[in-house]
């Protein structure tokens, strides 16, 4: 890459959220990216560098069916009647 500014954005797979971007101390390891976006801000590129600390972090949301739950309860209740 030539020296410069960068700034890179991820784009979130279907079904993925970001999760919340810069957070503890360790820029190593957090996330950065913006979670609505998935843009990370400006960085300055010299010659011969190399910066290792973007990232993004992505989870996938878990969700249980109101229907899933309901039904075995509606069973059971049917059979002790
Ligand atoms: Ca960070
Ligand atoms: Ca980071």
């Amino acid at each position: 890459m030539a020296p410069g500014t960068y700034t890179v954005t991820v784009v979130r797979p279907g079904g993925y959220e970001f999760t919340a971007a810069n957070q503890g101390t360790d820029d190593a390891v957090d996330s950065d990216a913006d979670p609505t976006s998935g843009a990370m801000s400006a960085t300055e590129l010299v010659s011969g560098e190399e910066d290792l600390t973007w990232d993004a972090g992505l989870y996938r949301p878990a969700s249980i069916g109101e229907r899933r739950l309901g039904r075995p309860e509606r069973q059971r209740r049917a059979r002790y009647r």
